[in-house]
């Protein structure tokens, strides 16, 4: 699980498939926005750049990483989209809110990936400061809306 031990943004080109006539839904949270908007940034280059067309994307803001849920959950029952990344960023503070966020929008986007046909992806950082946050979107150890596009890319590539 430590990402210290690997990049985000590594991946083999040769082996991710291509996103040519796939929609993708991205729902990020505008909490920690200087981080977010990297993430989905990342995302949205990852995507562009492995074959998605800039049109057949669609990103939608939520307030806060616990709202993920609710849009994540629009998006996939609007059946617009081949897959759907959910991002967001949880810093931890002085109270026990990190934990019950956390648990609430890992529980609720899980509960997407089983109720539906659409994959969704988890693009929640859950870091203890800014600084683990930084490295993350784009930092020392990589951005995570590459690898959750590169996930994307694979999930809808998939024949179940
Ligand atoms: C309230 C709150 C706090 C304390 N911290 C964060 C955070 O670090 N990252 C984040 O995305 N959202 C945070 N929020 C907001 C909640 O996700 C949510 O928007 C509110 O509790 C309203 O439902």
């Amino acid at each position: 699980m430590a990402t210290e031990m690997h990049n985000l943004s590594d991946y083999d080109a040769d082996k991710v498939p291509s996103g040519k006539g796939y929609k993708v839904g991205i729902v990020y949270a505008e909490w920690n926005s200087d981080i977010t908007h990297a993430l989905r940034d990342g995302a949205i280059n990852t995507l562009i750049n492995n074959g998605v067309n800039v049109e057949d994307i669609k990103t939608i803001c939520v307030p806060g990483s616990f709202e993920l849920i609710y849009g994540a959950t629009q998006m996939v029952k609007s059946g617009k989209y081949d897959s759907v990344i959910a991002i967001g960023c949880v810093i931890r503070g002085d109270t026990p809110h990190f934990d019950y966020i956390c648990e609430g929008v890992t529980a609720g986007l899980s509960r997407l990936n089983v109720m539906y046909d659409t994959p969704v992806i988890f693009g929640l950082i859950t870091t203890n400061n800014l600084e683990q946050a930084q490295e993350r979107c784009g930092g020392r150890l990589g951005n995570k809306g590459d690898e959750c596009a590169v996930t994307a890319l694979h999930m809808m590539d998939r024949v179940w």
